[in-house]
């Protein structure tokens, strides 16, 4: 375990993702038709861990750029993690009543409207990474619509229901993690590099960085939720081996790449500490 101060990094990327967020989702005085912005403001600004823009911006300073720099990326994900959020928890999918202590977009502004700020925040997303001013713009874009979509996050998400509860094979449910929540984290490592400007080789391994660490991460959330118990040992171990991945390829960047080790160790701890019977998160 690494020294890195994760709390208080984390909590500066926050505030300054949080803030960038508020002002993307401004909202033009008397201008808000069916409640539309006001219902996008309210799925995105009303908390969450800001994990996939952290990651974004984590990424980018590993390979030398700056916060400033990765935020249009970085502000991308969060929108189309929240998006996914929304649909994800309509009636025809997981029917969820509530999220992050709050009622669900549907219930609290309809179903119609909860399928519309979706549509509109993934949209949103393209146009404020498009905001961006790095030169692998044109990449950025695919990349994250590669990630984001049937290739991606989409897929997983139809593999998933697929799938059906218990699953009961490794190989098919990290196919499903891999897709459904290592797609957004694997765009985050390869935006925040391509923010940063380097070369392709460095895009890739930055880009498997967010793909590992994102298999983790949903292996935590799993132990968190207790889904996939047959898997539960497996799993476990292949937290250790895909956090391990991350440190060995944030240790190519150097002192620039601390964040991002104290990011796989602290997933690895999240993982085992839900295993030992914490669920507190
Ligand atoms: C509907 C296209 C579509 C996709 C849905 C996001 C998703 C895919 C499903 C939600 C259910 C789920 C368990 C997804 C895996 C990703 C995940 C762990 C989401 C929760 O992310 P956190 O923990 O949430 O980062 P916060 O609230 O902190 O942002």
């Amino acid at each position: 375990m690494s020294n890195f101060d994760l709390k208080t990094y984390l909590e500066q990327r926050r505030v300054a993702v949080d803030t960038a967020l508020d002002a993307a989702l401004a909202m033009p005085p008397g201008d808000d038709p069916g409640r539309l912005r006001e219902a996008m403001r309210y799925a995105v600004l009303q908390g969450g861990k800001r994990m996939r823009p952290v990651l974004t911006i984590a990424a980018c300073e590993a390979a030398g750029g700056t916060e400033h720099q990765a935020m249009p990326a970085a502000c991308a994900l969060e929108m189309i993690h929240a998006y996914s959020l929304v649909h994800d928890d309509l009636p025809a999918m997981d029917n969820d009543l509530e999220r992050r202590g709050k009622p669900t977009v549907h219930v609290a502004f309809g179903h119609a409207n909860a399928i519309l700020i979706g549509d509109a925040l993934l949209t949103r997303a393209f146009r404020v990474l498009a905001q961006g001013t790095h030169a692998s713009m044109a990449e950025a874009v695919t990349k994250l619509a590669e990630h984001a979509g049937i290739d991606g996050m989409v897929g997983g998400q139809a593999l998933d229901l697929e799938a059906g509860q218990d699953i009961g094979d490794l190989a098919v449910l990290e196919r499903v993690h891999a897709l459904k929540t290592g797609g957004l984290y694997a765009a985050a490592g390869a935006l925040g590099g391509l923010s940063a400007g380097i070369d392709a080789d460095q895009v890739a391994a930055l880009e498997r960085y967010g793909l590992a660490f994102g298999i983790a991460f949903q292996h935590a959330d799993d132990v968190l939720d207790d889904d996939q118990p047959s898997l539960r040992e497996q799993a476990m171990a292949r937290v250790d081996e895909l956090t391990d991945e991350c440190r060995t390829i944030a240790g190519r960047f150097g002192d620039n790449g601390q964040a991002l080790v104290a990011i796989a160790d602290w997933v690895q701890a999240r993982a085992k500490r839900a295993a030992s019977g914490d669920l507190s998160d």
